[in-house]
């Protein structure tokens, strides 16, 4: 893709999100719009951001890694992301107005002790080189009409990529079967959610391994002390004003935050 192009279009999804109001998804205008050329303009995205705004990655982030999610997308890879700092949810409560129509979901995140370089990368090498594995609630938030997008769409706006909150307590990954981890997502003490590690692609070390191998393609890598989202292990719920959003991990505590209007 042009890279004049690629810039305004992720010009055009930047403003979006500064000013939190939706726009018609990319593949109305550009309906041929590829993968490649949506990672094209993810990468403007992510310049922007770090560029003009100043923002450092905490780390790159995994979407569509659940079965169900890749059903619904008709996709057989999931896709990648980025959680910048201004990302990270300050005291445990989130405004509304801040962004455009939020949804949360549980994920278990992965604290980097080495660097990690594919391709050829398993999931048993990212947890001998993972520090700590720790609680996540993530926020996603489109910045398309509706929630709708196609694949191209949702890559091309960094994953749907708003917010995160992390848990407090950080686990040794050999202390757990992330496979076996059971998840519950309660809003105001109602389950609405559940599942277990295995939702995601098998386990969520196969989920980091698939993240570095994708990244090897375009000559990037996953550094130590980067902190990586795996992908949801429950389906995504929708925010409201008032909600208090609790996720329990098995053996790993809960992570919460509540929502103001
Ligand atoms: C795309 C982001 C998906 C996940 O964990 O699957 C994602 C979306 O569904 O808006 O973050
Ligand atoms: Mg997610």
């Amino acid at each position: 893709m042009d890279k004049k192009l690629a810039e305004a279009l992720a010009e055009h999804l930047y403003g979006a999100e500064k000013t939190e109001r939706a726009v018609p998804k990319l593949t109305i205008e550009h309906p041929k719009l590829s993968v490649e050329d949506a990672y094209a303009i993810q990468e403007q995205l992510i310049l922007l951001k770090l560029e003009r705004d100043e923002l450092r990655i905490v780390g790159p982030k995994m979407g569509l890694t659940s079965q169900a999610k890749m059903k619904q997308m008709n996709v057989s890879e999931p896709i990648y992301g980025y959680i910048f700092d201004d990302m990270v949810v300050p005291r445990g409560a989130i405004s509304l107005a801040d962004y455009i129509h939020p949804k949360v979901e549980a994920e278990i995140a992965f604290v980097l002790g080495e660097d990690i370089e594919g391709p050829g990368v398993t999931g048993a090498q990212v947890l001998a080189s993972t520090a700590y594995v720790l609680p996540a609630l993530e926020i996603i938030d489109s910045r398309y009409e509706n929630f709708q997008f196609t694949l191209p769409d949702v890559i091309a706006d960094n994953a749907s990529s708003s917010g995160v909150v992390f848990g407090s307590t950080l686990y040794r990954p050999e202390d757990f079967d992330l496979e076996l981890v059971g998840v519950t997502l309660r809003i105001n003490g109602e389950l609405k959610e559940l599942g277990a590690g295995a939702a995601v692609v098998g386990h969520p070390a196969h989920s980091v391994a698939m993240l570095a191998n994708m990244l090897a393609r375009k000559g990037l890598k996953l550094k130590a002390g980067q902190t990586i989202l795996t992908g949801g292990v429950t389906g995504a719920v929708k925010l409201h004003p008032g909600d208090s959003v609790t996720a329990a991990f098995d053996g790993m505590g809960s992570v919460g935050f509540t929502v103001r209007a």
